[in-house]
């Protein structure tokens, strides 16, 4: 009922704001490990192109998009070949061949998952411990890893929300597709799509406005504007600090977003129902009970890994987190405490 929602948290705004920014000073990524990321970038590099001189290497995720928080040895990379055929099992047959390459070149840690949705081979940098995953022509992955740091680049306060949102779920286990719950990717989308739903908005809709980076990938377009330098302050109409927007954030999505009918995306600021992306029932394993679209493989529905049970864990986690914020003085401790079973 109405006593659930409150006016704000319960503690003093200052004090709240000031912990937060020291928490996202303290997620920063150390340089060694930064350091560790170019290594490894550096060896698939030479080995990729010693075999396909005319590929190239990308970095993709969060290691390209200013948004990657510490002890998150990860980084995501593909293999652009521009003359693979389509047909299935093309890429298949170059990640075992990439597996190969690594097992020759010394890598002892090599695990291939060719029949993966998305082949992949999985490596650790032999000399850092960076693991590493790498795939091929993952070209969507790239322009959406763009699309983020080009948001992360108008309003600081997104690379912040997203800190304390990332590190908030993973002590809280609600960060892994894999085990049902949501990916990373997902709760970056979520943050961008409550910085543009702020008002006065602090982030715009950039494939809203007149497209300067022009691309279509298969069926998709992946038009936007990305002239994001003439964007910065954008959203300075806006004072909300960081304490304002995790909390707002939380409470958003435990007691406001009807998580029954409307899907989460960033394409458009105008509200997307699920039935008129025909997301209202289960087709074989895909349940839709929490929708999020990618913001250019429109069919992709990112929430689809989770099930009746993880999505009810989801809630609780969210109501949980808004509930302390809403009533402990000092919320930050609990909010963040690792999870126990
Ligand atoms: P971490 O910092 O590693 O936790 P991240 O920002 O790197 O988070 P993910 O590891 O979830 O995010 O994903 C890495 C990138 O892979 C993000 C996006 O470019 C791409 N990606 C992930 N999942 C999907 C998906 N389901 N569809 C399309 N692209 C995806
Ligand atoms: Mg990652």
């Amino acid at each position: 009922g109405g006593a659930i929602l409150a006016a704000g948290p319960a503690a003093d705004a200052a004090t709240l704001n000031t912990a937060l920014h020291q928490l996202v000073d303290e997620l920063k990524p150390m340089p060694a490990e930064v350091e560790g990321r170019t290594q490894a970038f550096e060896l698939v590099q030479a080995v990729l192109l010693a075999r396909w001189p005319e590929a190239k290497v990308h970095v993709f995720g969060s290691s390209a998009n200013n948004l990657s928080i510490c002890n998150n040895n990860d980084v995501d990379m593909t293999l652009e070949l521009q003359h693979l055929p389509d047909a299935p099992g093309a890429k298949a047959a170059v990640v075992e061949e990439m597996g190969r390459l690594f097992m020759q070149a010394g890598v002892k840690d090599v695990l291939l998952l060719p029949k993966a949705r998305v082949p992949v081979v999985k490596l650790v940098a032999p000399t850092t411990n960076t693991r590493i995953d790498l795939t091929v022509n993952n070209l969507l992955a790239i322009v959406n890893t763009k699309l983020l740091r080009d948001y992360s680049v108008i309003d600081p306060r997104l690379a912040q929300l997203v800190f304390v949102v990332k590190h908030w779920a993973k002590r809280r286990q609600v960060n892994d597709a894999y085990r049902g719950t949501l990916s990373s990717y997902c709760y970056v989308l979520m943050c961008i799509a409550h910085l543009q739903h702020r008002s006065p908005p602090i982030l715009p809709c950039l494939q809203a406005l007149p497209p300067t980076h022009i691309r279509t990938i298969g069926r998709w377009n992946c038009d936007y504007h990305d002239q994001v330098e003439g964007l910065r302050g954008y959203g300075a109409g806006n004072t909300e600090t960081l304490g304002d927007l995790v909390w707002s954030f939380f409470e958003f999505w435990a007691w406001r977003h009807d998580f029954n009918n409307s899907v989460v995306t960033i394409r458009t600021t105008t509200p997307v129902s699920k039935a008129e992306k025909e997301w209202t029932k289960r087709v074989g394993n895909e349940r839709h009970l929490v929708s999020i679209e990618d913001p250019f493989e429109l069919s992709h529905d990112l929430g689809r890994t989770m099930d009746r049970q993880t999505t009810s864990v989801l809630h609780k986690e969210f109501e949980r987190a808004a509930g302390l914020l809403r009533d402990d003085p000092e919320p930050l401790p609990k909010l963040l405490e690792p999870y126990r079973a």
